[in-house]
């Protein structure tokens, strides 16, 4: 992450908000994370602006957090709180992810409440310490035809030029952190994200 941005991240929402993402997702986790109070109150920070632009706020793994916010979803991963528990605790209305690298954990998911998954690393990335194996996007094809209700959200190392692969094999949209938080403008690189994702979608439905 670029040293600037890195020190402003609400400023990168902002731009990023301006540039016209449609969702976003609080992942304030790994060394140096904000705890406690702090934690919060950027939370809040983060979910006014979200707020002002109509845009989704959701926060990674921290069912607390996302309950006492009323955010609009919830995304765990495999390793964090079992999705039907949270389901439980999160009720009907707030939306629920649920990060899956198989065919049968996506099974799982669905039945167990998930309103989307995240399927990644679709490609190389050094933004998340602990992923698992680069997966491509043949997973992605195989869970969209599984399970075609269920969207799939494509995640790792997904930048405006290597987009379309991921929407052609079934994914309904990507999630990115580097390509707008390390861009030197985030909110320039949001647009080419959605021009790539765009015309992507034009040619996934011309294949149709
Ligand atoms: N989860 P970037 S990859 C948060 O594979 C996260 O589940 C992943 O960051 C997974 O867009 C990843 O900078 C990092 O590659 C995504």
């Amino acid at each position: 992450m670029g040293s600037t941005n890195a020190r402003q991240p609400l400023d990168v929402l902002e731009k990023a908000l301006e540039g016209g993402i449609t969702c976003f997702q609080l992942r304030e986790k790994g060394p140096g994370a904000l705890q406690g109070q702090e934690k919060l109150a950027f939370a809040q920070s983060c979910q006014h602006l979200c707020k002002q632009y109509g845009v989704p706020f959701f926060v990674n793994d921290d069912v607390e957090l996302a309950i006492a916010l009323e955010a609009d979803g919830i995304h765990v991963g495999q390793e964090d709180e079992e999705a039907r528990s949270v389901r439980r605790r999160i009720g009907d209305q707030m939306k629920l992810g649920v990060s899956v690298h198989t065919a049968e954990e996506a099974l799982a998911a669905h039945s167990a409440g998930a309103t989307y998954v995240g399927m990644g690393p679709v490609y190389p990335t050094s933004t998340k310490l602990d992923a698992k194996p680069v997966s491509g996007t043949k997973m992605i094809a195989t869970v969209a035809s599984l399970i075609p209700e269920l969207p799939i959200v494509g995640i790792g190392g997904i930048t405006a030029t290597n987009a379309a692969p991921v929407i052609h094999a079934g994914a309904s949209g990507i999630s990115v952190i580097s390509a707008i938080a390390s861009a030197e403008d985030p909110r320039q690189a949001t647009v080419f994200l959605k021009e790539a994702l765009g015309q992507a979608w034009i040619e996934r439905n011309v294949a149709l």
